[in-house]
């Protein structure tokens, strides 16, 4: 059950490039446990699309099952949503993507959802590069079905009642980095300032975005010996650098020192800077950031950050050369080429 938020809202409220307030990127109540981090990074999204500019319905929010796949109904209310099968978002939101190429697609998932039954599906969708951001709403359990260990449940993690996770753990961004994604970050939901660049920059971005976002689930994964608790990711925490996304048509300001900044341009003219704390890291280098990843894990740090970006991306349109046009703005003549046109190709299969 959710409820309606009033719309009445303090006049002064700050608007966008659009002159809409943050509250009309809102969505109806949310109905999560008070302190899950989910809601966290609802309001990191609703953050994020406000300061972008982007016009609600210009959105397209897709998700799974699950409490994190819950909660697309608490942000961008005027958006188009679609709340799929459980592990099936990726396939729904590739027909869409496919039939629209016009939308900005952003996926909302949890660890269960896409680490164990839409694994295929998420692997797919990370190879073929489809235009979309992907948020792992990341707790390290099935909380909707009261806190079993996930496939992201690190080995050796302690759930709520003392069972010790014997399992190796999936690393969502080393196996998007293994498959190809254009745009790999992790962030936490406890750490909003890294979080809303995070999401800006990968809602540019014109190829497949992964946030692998770590985010506590209070009710059956916030205990001592769990790994993915609000206390041990802050005591755990390994930024590798900070973004700020600045669009073209703002003014750009030099305020970091030499030698700690990295500017990456994307396919728009949006600037990314990446102030480095590890002054070695580089962000555009794939393997180096899955070599930074493994020797980090070794130590038992989460490292977060932009860990990769390909400045260049192709996508899945770019792979298969279909129409820019969205379907449904085709006309007839266009959707069927006759029957000449249909000979000649059958011809060709003879
Ligand atoms: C086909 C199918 N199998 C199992 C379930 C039961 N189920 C619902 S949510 C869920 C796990 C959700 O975990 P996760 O994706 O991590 O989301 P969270 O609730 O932790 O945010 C499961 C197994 C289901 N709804 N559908
Ligand atoms: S059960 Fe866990 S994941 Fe679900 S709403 Fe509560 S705190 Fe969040
Ligand atoms: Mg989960």
């Amino acid at each position: 059950m959710s409820y309606l938020k009033p719309a009445f809202h303090h006049p002064k409220l700050p608007t966008n490039a659009l002159g809409l307030t943050r509250r009309d990127y809102e969505g109806s109540i949310s109905t999560l446990c008070a302190g899950c981090g989910h809601d966290s990074i609802s309001a990191a999204i609703i953050q994020a699309v406000w300061e972008l500019g982007i016009e609600p319905h210009r959105v397209a929010k897709l998700s799974g099952i699950g409490c994190s796949s819950k909660t697309p109904d608490y942000f961008l209310g005027a958006s188009h949503g679609f709340n799929s099968v459980h592990g099936r978002m990726p396939s729904v939101l590739t027909g869409a993507n496919l039939a629209n190429r016009e939308l900005v697609y952003l996926g909302v998932s949890g660890d269960g959802d896409s680490a164990s039954i839409g694994f295929g599906q998420f692997a797919h969708l990370m190879r073929r590069g489809v235009n979309m951001t992907y948020i792992v709403e990341n707790n390290g359990v099935y909380g909707l079905t009261k806190g079993q260990f996930s496939a992201t449940s690190d080995k050796g993690s302690k759930a709520k009642k003392g069972a010790v996770n014997t399992d190796e753990a999936i690393d969502m961004v080393a196996v998007a980095l293994e498959l190809g994604a254009t745009y790999v970050a992790r962030s936490f939901s406890g750490d909003k300032d890294q979080l809303v660049p995070l999401i800006k920059g990968a809602l540019l971005h014109r190829g497949v975005a992964l946030i692998d976002c770590l985010s506590p689930c209070v009710a059956f994964n916030n205990h001592e010996g769990s790994t993915k608790s609000y206390d041990y990711v802050r005591e755990h925490n390994e930024a590798v650098n900070r973004l700020d996304v600045i669009l073209g048509r703002e003014q750009l300001t030099a305020e970091y020192a030499p030698g700690v900044l990295a500017e990456v341009r994307q396919h728009d003219g949006s600037m990314l800077r990446l102030r480095k704390l590890h002054d070695a890291y580089d962000p555009t280098n794939r393997v180096a950031a899955l070599n930074h990843l493994a020797q980090h894990k070794a130590m038992g740090e989460i490292v977060t950050g932009l860990l990769y970006l390909d400045p260049e991306p192709e996508d899945l349109h770019d792979h298969l050369g279909t129409v820019a046009t969205p379907l449904n703005q085709l006309d007839d003549a266009a959707l069927c080429p006759g029957e000449a046109a249909l000979e000649k190709l059958n011809a060709l299969l003879r």
